[in-house]
């Protein structure tokens, strides 16, 4: 401090402040305190913005004292401060009881797989059309999976190109769900309506095949069953699926088991059917095969086709899901991937 103090209340402001420093109980005081002198607008602020006011010879010494003071204020300050922070832990530490459990290490929710979660809405979807669920075997015999289903021996599709034989020789992995249409035709009487949900296996493997996938193939056996019914039933059908806009048409086509067959055709369900990249610019879509059940599979299966009639149909599961969540490779539904899989959550 300089002998000759210009300002006689520096001395007192500081030791008044210095006090009320040691008084503080409370980070909030200590706070208010620090403001009112160091602050924008504190006392000691001021002083330090009038220094400009003295005479030039007094500044240097005016100031160095303002600065001691300001100084010895914030170490103090400091130096409560940090006591009180000690004292305010050790209060809480003391006082109410609270929770040391630490948060808990969560697992991430799972999600039905996309080809369970279409197979599970195209099977909502028939049931409440009226059609029983039947499951069947996996492995079969060349008789229930082509025999019985109007399949010439010499058919490609029993090639060992085609279809996976157990090492008997005897059975296969069934290539499609309609040996299960067979066993219910045998077991029930008609009327019948039936879908058969479950997997297959085919000796193919690409961006689009896989060896193993899933399908949905139905029947309906009645009097009097026309092309009109089947249809109208897919019609039904695609529309619970996609939407009441939806629109189907039916193109001539081929299979063993059914005469006349038909490739069903959907509008684009992602362009609203006008021409895209995944339609191919056709603004349609192929989901399903189907047709009239052909007499020599009725007759196979002990029901008369001079009485009875039936149309029959059948989807790729993965097809329909690729199509729903935009997926381009069939591989990515089989890698069980979380990156993946975790989108569908
Ligand atoms: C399709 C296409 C056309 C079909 C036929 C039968 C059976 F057993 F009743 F004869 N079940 N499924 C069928 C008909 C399947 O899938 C593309």
């Amino acid at each position: 401090m300089t002998d000759q103090p210009h300002d006689p209340e520096l001395v007192p402001l500081r030791d008044k402040t210095l006090a009320a420093i040691t008084a503080a109980t409370d980070s909030d005081t200590l706070e208010q305190i620090r403001v009112s002198c160091l602050g924008k607008k504190g006392s000691l602020t001021g002083r330090l913005k009038e220094l400009g006011k003295l005479p030039a010879e007094a500044r240097p010494a005016a100031g160095a004292a303002i600065n001691e003071v300001k100084d010895a204020l914030e170490e103090a300050l400091a130096a409560r401060g940090e006591s009180l922070k000690q004292a305010e832990l050790a209060l809480r530490l003391t006082g109410e009881p609270f929770d040391i459990t630490p948060p808990g290490r969560g697992f991430p929710a799972g999600a039905p797989h996309p080809v369970a979660d279409v197979m599970e809405e195209l099977i909502d979807i028939f049931t409440s059309l009226g059609f029983a669920v039947e499951e069947g075997p996996e492995v079969e015999t060349d008789r229930y999976n082509f025999q019985m289903l109007n399949f010439p021996d010499d058919h490609p599709a029993r090639d060992m190109q085609d279809t996976f034989y157990v090492q008997d020789g005897r059975r296969l992995l069934r290539t499609h769900t309609s040996p299960v249409q067979v066993h219910a035709m045998l077991k029930r009487k008609p009327p019948l309506a039936v879908i058969a949900p479950g997997r297959v296996y085919r000796c193919d493997s690409d961006v689009t095949h896989s060896p193993v996938f899933h399908q949905v193939e139905g029947f309906l056996v009645d009097r009097r069953v026309t092309m009109g019914h089947l249809k109208a039933t897919l019609e039904l059908f695609v529309q619970r699926l996609y939407g009441r806009q939806t629109k189907i048409r039916l193109r001539p086509s081929f299979f063993p088991f059914t005469e006349p067959s038909a490739e069903v055709d959907v509008s684009c369900v992602l362009c609203g059917a006008k021409g895209c990249r995944v339609c191919k610019q056709t603004g349609w879509l192929e989901i399903l095969g189907a047709g009239m059940i052909d007499p020599n599979v009725l007759t196979a299966c002990e029901i008369d086709p001079e009485v009875w009639g039936g149309f029959a149909f059948g989807l790729g599961v993965e097809r329909i899901a690729m199509l729903k969540y935009g997926i381009d490779d069939i591989r990515l539904l089989y890698e069980n991937d979380p990156r993946f899989l975790g989108q569908f959550a």
